[in-house]
């Protein structure tokens, strides 16, 4: 058994003109592959820690020291993007009255879950992703994390994933980050979402 690098769940050319094939092709055929390919080789030191990713990620202290970052580097790479590719639809999705009455009562209303994510996703220096989590107290929270950090590290389950390393934007996007998070809320898979906030109220 190993980690395997999932197919797109759509052509690479489908989210265009929001998300390119070039970037998408690359993207995942190139940066997951290698994030997945990591992983398995860091796995494969140590098979008595089995495999599961969440659950070790969920507590990293149990990681050997020895590829503890490596897994959180490549093990969280290929959570991150498995996660994110499925929060991405080529159709248009509605937000569910579920997830939008959660996010009324965190943020206030829906453009202010947008602002506080678009601010997220704008100041994470470097490299990262911006997040919507379902947070210990069952509330949602908006946050970002640095390189592949997953919020599972902290306890938190991710329902929105927006991946903003420069490899996922800056064919099209150049330097312009924000344009990039704006084309984010066109193709964003609220069902995906809705699927996700109804597994971590479980
Ligand atoms: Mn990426």
């Amino acid at each position: 058994m190993a980690i395997i690098l999932p197919d797109l769940p759509y052509a690479y050319d489908a989210l265009e003109p929001y998300i390119d094939a070039e970037t998408m092709t690359l993207h995942h055929d190139k940066h997951h592959a290698t994030y997945v390919a990591n992983a398995n080789a860091a796995l494969e030191k140590h098979p008595e820690i089995g495999e599961d990713l969440v659950a070790l990620l969920s507590d990293v202290e149990q990681i050997p020291a020895d590829i503890r970052q490596a897994l959180i580097n490549n093990g969280g790479g290929h959570l991150n993007h498995a996660l994110f590719w499925e929060l991405l639809s080529p159709e248009k999705t509605e937000i569910t009255e579920e997830v939008a009455a959660a996010i009324n009562e965190a943020f206030g209303s829906i453009d202010a879950f947008q602002e506080a994510f678009t601010v997220a996703a704008t100041t994470r220096f470097g490299s990262g992703w911006a997040w919507l989590v379902v947070n210990a107290e069952g509330k949602l929270e908006v946050m970002s994390t640095a390189n592949q950090d997953t919020p599972i590290m902290e306890g938190k389950q991710p329902i929105l994933a927006l991946d903003v390393w420069e490899h996922a934007y800056y064919l099209n996007y150049r330097n312009v980050r924000p344009n990039y998070i704006k084309a984010f809320f066109e193709i964003i898979n609220w069902t995906k979402v809705a699927e996700l906030y109804a597994a971590a109220k479980a």
